[in-house]
Order: structure tokens, then sequence, then C-alpha cells
């Protein structure tokens, strides 16, 4: 049966089969789960429709979180393909790589806003939305890095959104916890993937972490996958507003 066999999620954040999403996405449905993913833009339509057939999941639709139609349009489907929702994945972030590299002090007023609704705010809406569809309960997830803790190298403007976005997950399981939706987040280490391509000495980072991580390897999409499945499914029923590194322990060295 497997255990997240019956739940239902929406998956957001899968641009490629290199995507963090993707793994927790195939890690679900290995154990039972049924997903709908959706994409961003048609550009990204062409490379979604082939990972969801492999994973038979429901196309959602496009999705662009600084659109809040394109938003209503999800919640909307979702709503009429399958009445609820049990639980949701938020795998998505930007900043302008102009300014993933360098000081944080020279961040721009534009890109600070962007990075801020695209990558925190996005998660806060989105809980709203999913609210009304997890009647029974659900579980929330969302991805973060370690840089919002510590300094890292580059990686700048995105370090103060992660903090946001981490803060967030622990207002957000106040306010949803009696409701028994549980929002938590995985703060996963350095993968190389598209949107991981646009921080500044990115493969010396890796590097880094694999020299230096207790297990000596990075981690794998699957690695945070598997985790991924322990919050989405009801193994984990008591913990929320909790942010757990995945990361080959680099957290306890770095
Ligand atoms: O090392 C890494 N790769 C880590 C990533 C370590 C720790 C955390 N993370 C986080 C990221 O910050 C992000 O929150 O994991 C999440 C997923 O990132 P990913 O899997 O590394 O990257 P990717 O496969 O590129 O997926 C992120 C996607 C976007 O891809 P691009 O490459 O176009 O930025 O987020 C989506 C998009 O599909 N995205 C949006 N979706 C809807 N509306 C938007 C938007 N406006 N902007 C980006």
């Amino acid at each position: 049966q497997g255990l997240m066999a019956g739940k239902r999620g929406l998956i957001l954040g899968v641009a490629n089969n290199r995507s963090i999403a993707f793994g927790i996405a195939k890690a679900c449905v290995d154990h039972g789960a049924e997903i709908a993913l959706t994409y961003q833009g048609e550009a990204f339509k062409k490379r979604v429709e082939p990972l969801a057939a492999e994973l038979n999941a429901h196309v959602a639709g496009h999705c662009d979180v600084t659109d809040p139609e394109s938003l209503d349009a999800v919640f909307a489907d979702i709503a009429k393909h399958w009445g609820k929702l049990d639980f949701l994945v938020h795998a998505i972030a930007f900043s302008d790589k102009d300014e993933l590299t360098g000081r944080y002090v020279e961040t721009t007023r534009d890109n600070f806003l962007r990075t801020m609704d695209i990558s925190v705010f996005s998660f806060t809406t989105i809980a709203k939305r999913a609210e009304p569809l997890m009647s029974e309960g659900g579980s929330l997830l969302t991805l973060t890095y370690y840089g919002a803790e510590k300094v890292m190298p580059h990686y700048n403007v995105m370090g103060v959104a992660k903090a946001a976005l981490e803060a967030s997950v622990r207002y957000l399981a106040v306010d949803l916890g009696a409701k028994k939706i549980r929002v938590n987040a995985i703060s996963a280490g350095p993968i190389k993937t598209l949107a991981a391509s646009g921080i500044g000495d990115f493969r010396y980072i890796l590097k880094w972490n694999e020299y230096n991580a207790p297990l000596k390897q990075t981690v794998t999409q699957e690695e945070v996958g598997d985790s991924g499945v322990y919050f989405l499914s009801d193994l984990s029923r008591g913990v929320t507003g909790e942010v757990h590194h995945v990361d080959s322990g680099y957290h306890v060295v770095g």
C-alpha cells in the first residue's frame, strides 16, 4: 500500500528532472501518493508534461507565483479535480543572478522585493489557498538553505529571503495548527539544479560540502525526496514548525 497511499498532493517547482521538487514528487509516488504538478509558462510546459506522465501526475496548469490569477486557476483546478488536498510542496525561489555574487550590500530594491515576493510571500499565499482544501488536516513543506542561518558566500539576498521563509514556517504553523495543518521546511544541502547554477562559485560550494560534511558527500534529490515523505506522510503527524536539515550533517560543522 505505501506510506502515502490515499494521499493527494500538489507539488510546485518542478522545472526539470533535476529539480528537488521532482525528487520529492517521485518519492511520494513511490510511496503510493497521487500528485499534481504545475509548470511556469510554455517553456517549462514541454519539460514538465513528460515528467508528469512518468509519475502518473495530474497537470494543474501554468503557475507563476507573481501572477495571482494563475494561482487562482491552479487551486480552482485542484478543487474541481480532487475537491481536497492532503499535502503541498513549495520548491520555488528566484533572485537575479547578477546579485547572487559579490556583496550583499549591493542588493537593489527591485531585486530585493522580487526575491522576497517569489521566494517568501508565495509560500504564505499558497498556504492560505490550500487551507480550505485541507479540511481534514494536511502537510505543507517548503525548501530552505543553510544560508538563512549563516553567511554563505554569494547567497546574499537569498539568505535573507530564506531567513524570512523559515520564520514564515513558524508563523504559519501556529495559524494553521488548530486545523491540523502542519507546516515544515527541509533545509537541503547544495544540489546541482537549474536554480543553483545561478549562484556564484556553486561548484566550489559543492566540493566544500563534500569534503567537510560528516557524511563526506553531498545530498541527492532522492535523499531529500525520502525525507520529504516523512514530512508529507503521517509519520511526522506530531511535527510542525520545524526546519529539518537534509545536508549530510554539514550544519553541525559549517
Ligand atoms: O542546492 C540547491 N539546489 C538547494 C535548493 C539547496 C537548498 C534549498 N534549495 C531550494 C531552492 O531555493 C528552492 O526554494 O529548493 C527549492 C527548489 O530549487 P531547485 O530544485 O534547486 O531549483 P529548480 O529545479 O531550478 O526549481 C526552482 C523553480 C524554478 O526554476 P528556475 O530555474 O526557472 O528558477 O522554481 C520555479 C521555477 O520552476 N519558479 C517559479 N515558479 C512559479 N512562479 C517562479 C515563479 N515566479 N520562479 C521560479
